[in-house]
């Protein structure tokens, strides 16, 4: 699918996009399916440990994990994407759909940016203070969580809800315009987060997003993930494209050409390389300073 010339435009005047049914089932089920079989291999060998009682194996992929997290948090451990490594995962990467719209914006020699994260956005009980800064994202630039290097970088934020992404189930909340300013400061207390006096004083937009909808965001646009208030999990995938050669931000971690009009032999189809080249990094990247602040 093409962004609309009216979609391009407010992307570039608001700062970001929220671009609904671009996505099919036949894009996400095999992504959905790979988690689900991810979720079913660690419960089984939880079970197995004692760990588990309960393997709840009728649940829906909107609630079995949290059934399961509240058991065991050990299934939750580093259950993101440069982790698990799933090869419909490296595919949906390079998916055609997702890579039109990242052509409409940053032109045809792409690269996927190694800043990609998988969220399950667990529901929260009235009063608990248990999530994370990974769960409930406070407000941020994504600029402030590259390098320097990047500065000059066009990286572009695409958010996919894997389940409808509502003020209920916890969406992205946005601040229109805001990006033209550029970066705002950051500290590092309480996740990367904008410094709280400096928070512009903008009325923000929530981007509720239908599953097979994207929130395409500009990196100096400010949002937060809301709290999940439902009983489902808000399953969502966040990935960033750049321009071919362009700092990713990460220069430790492994950025792979998407897609090239003028070179197509250059995209990385190879999903066996794809995890060597995380494997490698993040052995060598241990400790290193991800975020600015
Ligand atoms: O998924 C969320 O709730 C927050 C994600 C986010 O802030 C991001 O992708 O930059």
């Amino acid at each position: 699918m093409k962004l609309s010339i009216e979609q391009i435009i407010e992307f570039q005047t608001k700062g970001f996009l929220i671009a609904e049914d671009v996505l099919t089932d036949h894009d996400l089920q095999p992504v959905i399916d790979e988690i689900n079989q991810i979720i079913e291999e660690r419960a089984n060998a939880l079970y197995t440990q004692g760990k588990i009682r309960d393997l709840h194996t009728e649940a829906p992929f909107e609630r079995r994990f949290w059934l399961l997290l509240q058991q065991c948090p050990d299934i939750g451990k580093a259950f993101d994407i440069m982790h698990l490594r799933g090869k419909a995962m490296f595919n949906f990467l390079k998916n055609d759909r997702l890579l039109d719209v990242v052509e409409c914006i940053l032109g045809s020699e792409i690269m996927c940016n190694p800043i990609q994260h998988l969220r399950a956005k667990i529901p929260m009980a009235p009063g608990s203070n248990r999530i994370s800064s990974f769960e409930n994202v406070p407000w941020h630039q994504d600029a402030a969580v590259t390098l320097e290097e990047a500065d000059p970088s066009e990286i572009v934020t695409f958010w996919i809800p894997l389940v409808d992404a509502t003020a209920e189930t916890g969406c992205m909340e946005l601040m229109p315009d805001v990006f033209k300013n550029g970066l705002i400061q950051h500290q590092a207390a309480g996740g990367t987060m904008i410094v709280p006096e400096l928070m512009p004083d903008v009325q923000p937009t929530t981007g509720e997003c239908r599953k097979g909808g994207i929130v395409i965001m500009n990196k100096y646009t400010p949002h937060r993930g809301t709290t999940n208030c439902s009983n489902i999990i808000r399953w969502s995938i966040d990935l960033r494209y750049h321009k071919t050669g362009a700092a990713s931000g990460r220069p430790f971690h492994p950025s792979f050409v998407a897609r090239s009009r003028t070179h197509p032999d250059l995209v990385l189809n190879d999903h066996e390389e794809w995890c060597r080249l995380w494997e490698d990094a993040l052995v060598r990247a241990k400790g290193q300073k991800a975020h600015r602040v």
